[in-house]
């Protein structure tokens, strides 16, 4: 029996957190009998800082975790750090420090905040990607891609100063200009490899398997970007030379619409049609728009830019000549980058042909309206209807029009049906130093050579001058760089680049489970009992790129025979934002950020993660204020105290018997109820409430003699049982000073009897033809004939009715009974 203490966190919960990694309690055994259940996390960036936003997160997944174990989970809860990438490489730069050094010291540091908060890590599965025992592995995917043609290089657009001569990352390009010259930037081809996602968009419109937010589906899909439609062959002639031109149009209904054509300014054909007299203008065109980003140009906000190539291009299917021009609203990199420009029906070639004068025709005239004339219009009609000024087409419904024109010129061989994604293949080098190397010899003789699996890991060299030339550092280093051909064993380099960090994380949640294996990226026995992951918890911030990359590794993997399932998350969720106590977003430099470290120092880890959590909805946020977190610190407090009452009172004077207990025990089991399904949705703020409820309808009873019952008793250790998951060091404190000693987060979760939860005595409401007339109160478990005779009994029922029997009688169980005379 403990003395009487005060709640000191600052002891308790060190303490603690020593005990669970001693016993391992949270380390998952590949070998348990229970059911699995893999809570996985989003990896953080080893910063070096855990925020509150960090907290936030872990603080949800780990009450989930804890809760799944106490149902009877075998949970592992593993965590990592995503180590590679740039601010690695700027903190060298900027304070001379070893990129790995720094690296390494921030994990060291966040490594104890993880302990602090109390988390039940799995310890044992922690990876740490930039560490040659990973990032072998993530060499080894690499080669696993290139070996099944799912990895490439070739020229692809990168920024490009052309004062420098060198290439530039996207932080590097400050206000569309070079950060160290000032030259405005360019983008340049040049060699980079790539991941063919594409080659499964497809399959990734497909979430039938996944329990995700419809939000971040949606996103996926739009990201994706499937469209149906046609593609349509166009010909010029240039000179004495038929050149066909392809076009992808989502609405081949409006073919006679076309009045003009337009190529995106790097289309290859520009040069070729272009006539000598629109030369220099169509050339000043294209340097201007290389200047700009993609998003610059696609812009609905920008006027429309564009300039005429002089040459004229024939409608397939109309036979009319219509003239080309370029412009940069169209983009090489979608479609085949050339458009028809359908001024009637399309937005951007309405106001393209307002700025430039270019005749408007309508040709689809949609239900309930008349043909209109273009000239009076502010804006292009883009609804579906009937075909109009489209010769033998006229009067096509909109049902069979798009079908009706893609038939017509698939049987004259001028065109094919068509899907077009929005989904471009995955850019996966960078001209950078902190990441994982690419596995590529280059070969003067045998050319591209991949690096033989044996020779893994192509280690990264430490001694590496940072120049900032916008070139991997490690085309500096000779000792890297040169090396010999795996095939002829002459004189060859390596590839500089390193591999983009999305890659590392995009296989991380596979390598935990067999995180120590040296043999392989991991074994197939140990994915097959722990994947997939059947929650995932994480920003909503990465629906598009990891969550999306993730997906297509695990899909790609599995078609390499590596895998046997098809999605790697099967559950996600993503957990709100936590905004500083003005309702902004926490910054630096608006001086309204709250630290973890301080405020646990003051009130503990437990007193700030029910904070957290009892802040909003977990997938909401909230604004966070030092008031809030003392309101949840009193709390615990007052468990403390009526926990050591209870000690005190039940060690003292037990009651034996249990008449006095029943009320205590139907509380009891109503609060086990309502907390159990809060838990279950992750609504951790209002199982906090209703703990907070059960604790107050507790420290009435300690008013009373029921306190020194044993149902009194078991009421309080429910109490624990159903907190600990939100305070764990508290609740495995008053725990052991009831004389258990095993951990808290190892028993089982409290169960509850439905019979139990509902209240002993309820209140009726009686209605005379649906008329308020009495309310009784009856036993909850009282039967329909029982309430009727109890009601009959009642005089103003009696009165009502007029001394007659009623002719029938409604009863809502519990509620309400309505007796029809
Ligand atoms: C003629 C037309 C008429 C079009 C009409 C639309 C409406 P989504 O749905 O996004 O796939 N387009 C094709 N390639 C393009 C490119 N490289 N750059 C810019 N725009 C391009 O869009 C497909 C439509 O976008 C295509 O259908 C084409 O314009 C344009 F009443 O063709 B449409």
């Amino acid at each position: 029996m403990m003395t009487r203490t005060k709640y000191t966190p600052a002891e308790i919960e060190k303490k603690w957190q020593e005990q669970w990694e001693a016993e391992g309690i949270y380390y998952a055994s590949d070998n348990s009998p229970k059911p699995k259940y893999y809570n996985l996390v989003m990896l953080p960036y080893p910063s070096g800082d855990l925020h509150i936003g960090h907290w936030y997160n872990y603080t949800g997944i780990d009450a989930h975790g804890r809760f799944m174990r106490m149902r009877g989970w075998n949970v592992s809860q593993p965590i990592g750090f995503d180590a590679f990438g740039l601010p690695a490489e700027n903190a060298a730069i900027k304070h001379n420090i070893q990129p790995r050094i720094w690296t390494l010291d921030n994990i060291a540091r966040m490594r104890q905040q993880l302990h602090r908060m109390g988390a039940g890590w799995d310890w044992p599965r922690e990876i740490v990607s930039c560490l040659p025992d990973y990032y072998k592995w993530t060499e080894w995917l690499f080669l696993q891609f290139y070996q099944a043609g799912l990895a490439y290089r070739t020229k692809a657009p990168a920024n490009w100063c052309p004062n420098c001569n060198t290439t530039l990352a996207n932080e590097q390009v400050v206000n569309g200009a070079c950060e160290r010259c000032g030259t405005p930037v360019i983008r340049k081809e040049i060699d980079q490899w790539l991941f063919r996602i594409t080659n499964y968009a497809d399959e990734l419109l497909d979430f039938s398997e996944l329990n995700w937010p419809e939000k971040t589906v949606t996103m996926q899909r739009n990201w994706i970007g499937r469209s149906e439609g046609a593609e349509i062959r166009f010909v010029a002639e240039v000179g004495s030379e038929r050149v066909e031109i392809p076009v992808f149009t989502t609405r081949p209904d409006t073919i006679f619409g076309v009045t003009f054509f337009v190529l995106a300014p790097e289309h290859p054909l520009v040069e070729r049609i272009t006539t000598p007299e629109q030369r220099a203008a169509v050339e000043a065109y294209i340097d201007q728009s290389r200047r700009e980003t993609e998003i610059e140009r696609l812009s609905t906000e920008k006027e429309k830019t564009g300039v005429f190539t002089g040459a004229y291009i024939t409608n397939p299917v109309s036979g009319e000549q219509v003239p080309v021009w370029i412009a940069d609203y169209v983009l090489m990199g979608y479609g085949t980058g050339a458009v028809m420009g359908v001024p009637a029906h399309d937005q951007r070639d309405f106001e393209f042909a307002r700025k430039f004068g270019l005749p408007i025709r309508q040709v689809v005239c949609p239900a309930g309206e008349e043909p209109g004339d273009p000239a009076t219009w502010s804006e292009a009609k883009s609804r579906y209807g009937v075909m109009i000024n489209s010769g033998q087409f006229d009067g096509t419904p909109p049902e069979e029009a798009i079908k009706a024109v893609t038939r017509y010129c698939e049987e004259r061989g001028i065109g094919k049906y068509a899907v077009n994604y929005r989904l471009r293949d995955w850019l996966v080098s960078r001209q950078r130093y902190w990441g994982a190397p690419i596995p590529i010899i280059y070969c003067p003789k045998d050319g591209m050579v991949p690096v033989p699996e044996e020779d893994l890991p192509v280690l990264l060299p430490d001694e590496v001058q940072f120049k900032p030339t916008g070139e991997s550092p490690l085309r500096y280093v000779s000792e890297f760089l040169n090396t010999t051909c795996p095939t002829c064993g002459g004189p060859a380099t390596r590839e500089t680049d390193t591999l983009d960090t999305f890659l590392c994380s995009s296989w991380y949640f596979l390598r935990y489970m067999d995180a120590k294996n040296d043999q392989e990226a991991w074994s197939k026995e140990k994915i097959a009992k722990w994947l997939p992951v059947d929650m995932y918890i994480g920003g909503a911030e990465h629906a598009v790129m990891h969550l999306l990359y993730a997906r297509f590794f695990v899909k790609a993997l599995r078609d390499m025979g590596l895998l046997n399932f098809n999605e790697p998350f099967k559950r996600l969720y993503h957990q709100g934002t936590v905004l500083g106590p003005d309702g902004q977003k926490m910054s630096k430099s608006r001086g309204n950020v709250i630290a973890p470290d301080d405020v646990v120092g003051t009130y503990g880890a437990d007193a700030v993660r029910g904070y957290l959590m009892f802040m909003g909805p977990f997938d909401q946020g909230g604004t966070s204020n030092i008031q809030g977190i003392e309101g949840v610190w009193r709390y615990l407090n007052r468990v403390w105290n009526l926990v050591q009452d209870s000690i005190e009172a039940f060690g003292s004077a037990p009651i034996p018997g249990t008449e006095i207990g029943r009320e205590v025990e139907r509380t009891m089991h109503k609060f086990i109820k309502r907390v159990t399904a809060e838990y279950e949705g992750l609504r951790f703020n209002t199982a906090l409430a209703g703990l907070m409820e059960f604790t107050n309808a507790l420290m009435k009873v300690r008013e009373t003699e029921a306190v020194r019952t044993a149902e009194y008793r078991r009421a309080i250790e429910a109490l624990l049982l159903l907190l600990a998951p939100l305070a764990p060091h508290i609740t495995e404190e008053l725990w052991h000073a009831f004389g258990h000693t095993e951990s808290i987060h190892i028993q089982s979760w409290p169960t509850y009897d439905e019979a139990l939860t509902r209240d002993a005595v309820v209140t009726v409401v009686v209605q005379i033809n649906g008329k308020l007339r009495d309310k009784l109160e009856v036993a909850a478990d009282a039967s329909e004939d029982d309430v009727r005779a109890l009601a009959l009994t009642s005089e103003r029922v009696k009165a009502a009715l007029g001394g007659k029997e009623p002719k029938k009688v409604v009863y809502v169980p519990g509620k309400l009974i309505n007796l029809v005379g």
